[in-house]
């Protein structure tokens, strides 16, 4: 196992992929997330596309989130206008997933009006709240956000994926290795998923609203830790000087942007076209033989990206 992670860990540096300079990695995902300035990265990459994504159309932030559908004993005709879906905002039904009932039941609670009012209603205050807010680093709040309510957003408002080639449900979804040139279709705009959850227009908007709370974070510093925190223009994006609350001054974008250039495909001797290429590759290089593990061994199901990180229950 270490040694399969010293191998890819290897692999992805020599493509560049390494978020980070060599040897302070910033992984998103283990024990160090929340010390190690990855939420930096989330959110800075984040807040770079929506500026390229704002600068060819205008794209509104939720200002809260979406409420969930209302009582039919309550409200009749609330209850028959969410059907309507008039905004687009309504909740997509659950699924499920033969063999995988922790998974079904994971999706399921997720879409439950309960887990709004106990989850999501709870994090919109926390994020908005400027003594919380004034406690964390960029980073803590980064990894925190990113780990807890994103990858919920994309999974509450997702819908079944389907294969675009013939509409068929894949309760597992694609996998993150799988770069057929069925799931290029615009149809697949599934949110449980990186390559396809751009295309769908929920997207845009709750990304927008996670955006919007790092202009809270820095009033709340303003207003309790007046000075800490400077505003500055990191590589095109308004952004923050590093210091004592923000712990990395070289977020991460993608190979090649380390100080240099947040333009693709200038990397010398390589085309705009390799870039895509090199992607796939470190997917490849991160999940491929995983996949073919999980594969072979049934051992680690095989779900979407954004639920690949259920805090279930240990078995
Ligand atoms: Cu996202």
């Amino acid at each position: 196992m270490a040694q399969t992670l010293r191998r890819k860990t290897r692999r992805l540096r020599g493509i560049g992929w390494q978020p980070g300079p060599r040897g302070q990695e910033r992984d998103a995902r283990g024990e160090r997330k929340d010390r190690n300035g990855s939420g930096i990265d989330f959110f800075f990459m984040h807040r770079h596309m929506l500026g390229t994504a704002r600068s060819l159309q205008a794209i509104a932030s939720w200002p809260q989130f979406p409420a969930p559908q209302p009582a039919l004993e309550r409200d009749r005709l609330g209850f028959l206008r969410y059907f309507d879906n008039h905004d687009g905002f309504a909740l997509p039904p659950t699924w499920s997933a033969p063999d995988d009932s922790e998974y079904t039941q994971w999706v399921s609670d997720i879409k439950a009006a309960e887990t709004y009012h106990s989850n999501f209603q709870v994090w919109e205050s926390q994020y908005r709240d400027p003594r919380y807010l004034s406690r964390l680093t960029l980073g803590q709040l980064g990894s925190e956000m990113e780990l807890g309510l994103h990858d919920w957003l994309h999974m509450r408002w997702a819908s079944v994926p389907r294969d675009p080639s013939n509409g068929a449900p894949v309760p597992f979804a694609r996998a993150p290795s799988d770069f057929a040139a069925r799931w290029y279709a615009p149809e697949n705009d599934f949110l449980g998923d990186p390559f396809s959850s751009h295309v769908n227009p929920v997207f845009w908007h709750f990304h927008g609203w996670i955006d919007d709370r790092i202009e809270d974070w820095f009033r709340a510093h303003e207003r309790f830790n007046p000075g800490d925190v400077r505003r500055m223009q990191v590589n095109g994006v308004a952004w923050f000087a590093p210091g004592r609350w923000v712990e990395v001054g070289d977020p991460w974008l993608g190979p090649d942007t380390h100080g240099c250039s947040t333009t693709p495909g200038l990397q010398r001797g390589r085309t705009m076209e390799m870039d895509p290429e090199t992607m796939k590759l470190a997917l490849r290089i991160t999940f491929a033989e995983d996949d073919a593990l999980s594969g072979l061994f049934k051992r680690v199901p095989k779900r979407p990206w954004y639920a690949r990180h259920l805090k279930l229950k240990p078995v």
